[in-house]
């Protein structure tokens, strides 16, 4: 039953229009937000918090980043989208420059992060058969467990997670799934020969931000180079400066041979994917064959070139890896037997939460909220810390304050 606004707080009524209109496959923290600059959100009701979790990675650059802004605003003024039927006047100009930013030949541009990654998983297979000469429908992609790489079909076919894949069967064939950070694994699987690539994140973001061993990601690559299988970073969470690098991939100098990009690629002002790779592999995919819509159309190529440039100028990179390192110092000074890990990398981190008198890490977040910081559990008792790479280092102090007397009021 709907109220009207009147009788109820305004966030309470904008809850209920959610709960009563809306598909309920999430379950939002209590907190309805209205407004967002920066490394800051405001609720409907005015209040102010720190967005500790940058929409998953996607606000990176921080909401409403000027620059970005003025990019969208001026170019869907001009023309937003003609659709791959024609050339535009921007697209080829993106191309060039996403290429060049991160040294491939070519860029397949999409929407979502999973588009993006359903595109790798298409030009891995493409060149399997093509170049690698793998019997027809025989490819084999090698992920690892707990991945997170989207929710579509085939994406979630690949997952070990029941909350993903569970009774959306059939599902799509040809994965092998091996543990995460085990380099005999890998070793195994790619004995096998019909195996066209190796799907990784550099850091596992939804399983809890589970940074490999120092020399995982070198190893894999070199292994999956000996055996002629693509190694196929999915850096859409770990990328674009997240990490302490560019690329988390950067910090082993690993070069992936498809590398997939989403979120902070837009800086959350648009959807914005990208999928780079060599032309040996890209031009396995012909006209015709694979494409979308909205792909690579005028806006999403102004938005991402701002997004990517003031990512440089404004050294989100060297921020992240600095203020990542005072952010867990600070967490790993709590003394709390609720905090039994804190790890990460640069600005992207997590803690682990131990039940305390019956308090979660759900309880924490509802805290914290109050306490006026924004973050939400993954997978029960983890909480991700990812806030916006524009943050100062009297904000890290500030939050890591708020988290301290949060964690320590329990
Ligand atoms: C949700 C998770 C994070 C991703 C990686 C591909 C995608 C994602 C490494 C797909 C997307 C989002 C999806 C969103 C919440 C969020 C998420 F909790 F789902 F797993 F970040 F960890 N690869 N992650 O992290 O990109 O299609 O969403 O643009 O589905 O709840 P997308």
């Amino acid at each position: 039953m709907i109220t009207d606004m009147h009788t109820l707080t305004k966030s309470q009524y904008l809850i209920d229009l959610e709960d009563k209109y809306g598909a309920h496959n999430y379950h939002p923290l209590p907190v309805v937000l209205e407004r967002g600059d920066g490394v800051f959100v405001w609720d409907v009701e005015g209040k102010k918090y720190y967005d500790f979790l940058a929409a998953y990675s996607a606000v990176n650059q921080g909401h409403n980043h000027p620059k970005i802004t003025a990019a969208l605003i001026e170019q869907v003024q001009k023309l937003a989208l003609t659709s791959r039927a024609f050339y535009n006047n921007v697209l080829g100009e993106y191309e060039k420059f996403i290429t060049e930013f991160f040294g491939y030949d070519k860029v397949l541009p999409m929407n979502t992060g999973a588009e993006g990654v359903e595109t790798a998983m298409k030009l891995a297979r493409r060149w399997g058969y093509e170049k690698k000469k793998v019997a027809e429908n025989a490819a084999k992609i090698i992920v690892c467990e707990n991945n997170f790489h989207g929710r579509t079909i085939s994406i979630i076919s690949a997952s070990t997670d029941p909350d993903s894949y569970g009774n959306f069967g059939p599902f799509t064939p040809g994965y092998i799934k091996i543990p995460y950070n085990d380099t005999s694994a890998l070793a195994e699987a790619l004995k096998d020969k019909n195996v066209v690539g190796f799907l990784v994140e550099p850091i596992q973001g939804e399983a809890g931000v589970v940074v490999p061993d120092e020399g995982y990601l070198r190893a894999c690559a070199e292994m999956c180079k000996a055996a002629n299988v693509l190694f196929i970073a999915d850096e859409i969470q770990s990328g674009i400066a997240r990490t302490g690098k560019m690329l988390a991939c950067d910090h082993e100098n690993v070069k992936a041979d498809i590398l997939i990009l989403g979120k902070a690629l837009s800086g959350g002002l648009y959807p914005v994917s990208a999928v780079l790779a060599n032309d040996e592999i890209m031009l396995c995919i012909k006209p015709g064959q694979h494409g979308s819509t909205y792909g690579g159309n005028p806006l999403a190529c102004k938005v991402a070139i701002a997004a990517l440039n003031v990512v440089v100028d404004e050294k989100m990179a060297e921020n992240s890896e600095i203020l990542g390192e005072l952010l867990r110092k600070e967490l790993r000074a709590i003394k709390s037997d609720m905090i039994t890990l804190v790890r990460g990398k640069g600005l992207f981190n997590a803690i682990v939460i131990k039940e305390k008198n019956g308090k979660t890490a759900w309880d924490v977040c509802i805290k914290m909220a109050e306490n006026g910081l924004l973050a939400k559990p993954t997978h029960g008792d983890i909480i991700r810390f990812a806030p916006p790479l524009v943050i100062t280092k009297e904000q890290i102090l500030d939050c890591a304050r708020i988290i301290r007397e949060t964690i320590l009021s329990f």
